[in-house]
């Protein structure tokens, strides 16, 4: 607020746009290309404000969550404000378009958190608004809206999803032991938290060295949210994964999408694709090895939001120092590894530059601690 000028939200406004921001998140990693975005419907009633109608972009990206707030609303949409995380769209998409919806439910006023950058929208949700004659304030709590959507936003303002790294240290500052598959680095509820995290995520991704040496499931199996599993993604430019692996063992999706190389064998390749692999050549060095700009770019293409990379400590290394990393999950445990340990690529003392602790959680004796680029 400035020059003595009321601001165009109140603090009854930040609270409910808060309450909406949280709303949008149950649905993160489950929007398909959509993000998830939060949409409150409150009236002013004699008393305090009342929540009449909630909404959450539904699983896959539609209906938008104005169509789901408004509709539990009904009549009491009438005169009402409505909260929304993102701007209500303008285009006509599988159903008309949300601007229009809170028009013909009579709202009467909209906050918006964030302009859509969708070039559909792109400013002209506020206009249908505004031209109805509809008050409409946007900005309130903007970053707070921007960093629930970071993935939608890297899509459309990069091209490339929103990269989470995940690590898990032992005390010794281990990754894993060379040639021992997987080793215990947390306890049973820091795993959990990371199935969370896989659940928030479109996609998992690990290095082929990850694929064979753990044979690892890379999947949701948390009770109730099995069906919840996002994109497996293998980086592997020779296809050295095997057929046999457990990746391939689900009947249903999620699916596997494997990254190779041109230079990969044709036999290995028609093996895996009869294991249900999604297969995408990508151009790599003379070596085989991919560009992991490149890497990002394709993922980007096939509407991937966000991916968390999960190893193992080359690959993890490879986008560190390409800078492409967002965020750090780093997870301390307490088991040591000891002989043939794997050097974890990074460790409290030596966090990239760049990068500030955002948030701490303990499991037991574990503890998350998560970095986010400051710049
Ligand atoms: C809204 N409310 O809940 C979401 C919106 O493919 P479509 O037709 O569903 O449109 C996708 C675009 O709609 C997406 O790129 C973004 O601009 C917007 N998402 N808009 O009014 C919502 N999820
Ligand atoms: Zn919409």
């Amino acid at each position: 607020m400035s020059g003595g000028q009321s601001a165009e939200w109140t603090e009854t406004d930040r609270r409910f746009m808060a309450a909406a921001i949280r709303l949008s998140l149950w649905n993160r990693g489950l929007t398909g290309e959509n993000p998830s975005v939060g949409a409150l419907i409150v009236r002013q009633g004699a008393g305090d404000p009342v929540i009449v109608g909630r909404g959450v972009t539904a699983f896959g990206g539609r209906p938008h969550a104005e169509l789901v707030a408004l509709r539990e609303a009904g009549e009491a949409a009438r005169g009402a404000t409505a909260y929304v995380t993102l701007e209500p769209c303008s285009h006509i998409g599988k159903a008309p378009p949300c601007a229009d919806a809170l028009v013909s439910c009579g709202v009467s006023r909209v906050v918006i958190a964030a302009l859509d950058p969708d070039k559909r929208v792109a400013g002209r949700g506020v206009s249908i608004l505004r031209q109805a004659g509809i008050e409409v304030a946007s900005g309130c709590l903007e970053d707070e809206a921007r960093h629930a959507m970071a993935g939608f936003l890297s899509l459309k303002g990069r091209g490339r999803p929103w990269l989470t790294l995940k690590m898990a240290v032992s005390a010794d500052g281990m990754i894993g032991r060379s040639g021992a598959g997987q080793v215990p680095i947390t306890g049973e509820t820091a795993r959990r938290a990371v199935q969370m995290m896989r659940v928030e995520h479109e996609a998992i991704m690990v290095g082929v060295g990850t694929a064979v040496a753990d044979d690892p499931l890379l999947n949701v199996r948390l009770p109730g949210l099995e069906t919840r599993s996002p994109t497996r993604v293998i980086i592997d430019p020779f296809l050295r994964t095997p057929p046999a692996s457990r990746l391939f063992d689900d009947a249903a999706p999620p699916r596997v999408l494997m990254l190779a190389s041109a230079k990969a064998d044709r036999r290995r390749l028609d093996a895996l694709k009869e294991r249900g692999a999604d297969i995408r050549t990508i151009g790599s060095d003379y070596k085989g090895r991919f560009d992991p700009v490149e890497i990002l770019r394709v993922l980007g293409v096939i509407g991937l939001k966000s991916v968390l990379l999960e190893g193992g400590a080359e690959t993890a290394r490879r986008f560190l120092d390409a800078g492409l990393v967002d965020r750090i999950a780093l997870f301390t445990g307490d088991a040591q590894v000891g002989t043939d340990g794997i050097a974890s690529p990074i460790n409290e003392n030596s966090i990239p530059p760049g990068f500030e602790a955002v948030r701490t959680a303990s499991y037991g004796k574990d503890r998350l601690i998560e970095y986010e680029r400051t710049s």
